[in-house]
């Protein structure tokens, strides 16, 4: 299948970029290497090594003996996509195109506007792109589990079925996002189930949970596929910063309480789940939603588990909780259904022990790189506007 990923340069898209050539499919990809500037931005840089893209795509052709087509440019650049729709011709496109930041657009309004811009801007960019050009192609559009917050009640997969007053109806399930990122998923998500009604879209609507890890399966051990591996406040998500804090020997950080609970994956599972949907596309007209996690877990049993995996490796950890920058619930029900991915054969990591294990071990290498810049592992944006750096839960006491 031909497949056009967009954020190719990132962290999933230069990993699915590899996954989906292993597997046979012909891949192309666009970036202007926002990720690399917004990390820079936030006074750091992927833990893991990054060659610049001509390089990359270089050791890319050298291992899979093919070639990954690439675009350099702004996905919200209409004629850009037009071009590309135009040339490649895409079955498939997957949207990893977007600020991917909570902390990011929490900064101020310059940030919180340019986030929401760009990531409604872009997926607006393909779905008329694909009215126009590829009619038949399928949409992947990665989404968030963030978009439905943390209700008291469980969550469906997109939609449920409602009772009011005496009538029944299938609606989408309310979204109360947490951050302006979160809400510019939202919006994108209501922008393609819109199009998918009015111009027969064929769009899978990811609501994917936060991401770890350093492996996929068709990589090798080839140093220079790494993908990167971000641990700075704002693109360093939960465990992949536990793990670069372990190395360091620096405190484990869950934020306030630490009863936070969110669905977790691997890279691995997220590659494989990405490709379920790919090759199993929706219908003509269809906007389905998958919720994309391997399970759900609490914030201080993740530090627990790396801090025991950290031990098995000789590396002596403690966890520090820190006062918590973000406006959120640190201790709530959190059951959302994902059965949608395992129908189509999903096959969970379940072991994520040995996952972080294996990142741990993948991470001791680049040290040095993290220790560099360990000033950005300490958060200093509020979700009330306010900043300073955050300090720990015992400091305050
Ligand atoms: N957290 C800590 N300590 C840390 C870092 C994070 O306690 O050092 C907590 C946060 O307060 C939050 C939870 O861990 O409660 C998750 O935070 P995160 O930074 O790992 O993830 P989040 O901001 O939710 O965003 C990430 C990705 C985003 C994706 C989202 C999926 O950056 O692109 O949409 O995960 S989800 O969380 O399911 O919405």
């Amino acid at each position: 299948m031909r497949v056009f990923i967009t954020g190719v340069d990132g962290y999933l898209g230069w990993s699915l970029a590899q996954y989906l050539t292993h597997k046979g499919h012909e891949v192309a990809g666009a970036d202007n290497f926002l990720r690399r500037s917004w990390v820079e931005e936030m006074g750091s840089w992927s833990a893991t090594p990054i060659l610049p893209m001509n390089e990359r795509l270089e050791v890319f052709k050298d291992h899979f003996g093919k070639d990954l087509i690439f675009w350099n440019g702004d996905l919200t650049s209409y004629d850009l996509i037009e071009n590309i729709f135009r040339e490649f011709q895409p079955e498939a496109i997957v949207h990893l195109g977007e600020c991917p930041s909570a902390p990011y657009s929490m900064i101020d309004v310059k940030h919180a506007t340019w986030v929401q811009i760009n990531n409604i801007t872009s997926t607006f960019n393909l779905l008329f792109a694909m009215r126009d050009i590829c009619p038949e192609a399928h949409l992947v559009k990665l989404g968030t589990m963030g978009e439905y917050g943390t209700p008291g009640v469980d969550i469906p997969e997109g939609f449920f079925e409602v009772e009011f007053r005496g009538r029944k109806d299938r609606l989408p399930f309310p979204r109360q996002a947490g951050s302006w990122y979160h809400w510019s998923k939202v919006h994108g998500s209501n922008n393609i189930m819109f199009a998918s009604k009015i111009w027969g879209i064929r769009a899978t609507d990811i609501m994917q949970g936060v991401v770890f890890g350093t492996r996929h399966d068709s990589m090798g051990d080839e140093e220079q596929l790494l993908t990167r591996l971000d641990f700075d406040q704002a693109f360093g998500t939960a465990i992949n910063r536990f793990c670069c804090q372990s190395v360091i020997g620096h405190p484990l950080t869950p934020y306030g309480k630490g009863h936070q609970k969110r669905g977790f994956l691997p890279l691995r599972d997220s590659m494989q789940c990405l490709t379920l949907a790919i090759e199993n596309p929706a219908q003509e007209g269809e906007y389905r939603v998958f919720n994309q996690f391997e399970e759900v877990y609490d914030i201080t049993d993740l530090a627990l588990t790396v801090q025991k995996v950290s031990g098995d490796l000789g590396l002596d950890v403690e966890i520090r909780n820190l006062m918590n920058p973000r406006d959120e619930l640190e201790e709530h029900y959190f059951n959302p259904d994902h059965q949608h991915l395992l129908d189509i054969g999903y096959q969970p990591t379940t072991d994520i022990e040995s996952e972080i294990r294996t990142m741990i071990e993948d991470l001791m290498k680049y040290r040095d790189r993290i220790e560099a810049k360990k000033s950005a592992l300490i958060p200093d944006v509020f979700w009330d506007g306010s900043k300073s750096k955050v300090r720990f839960v015992d400091e305050v006491k």
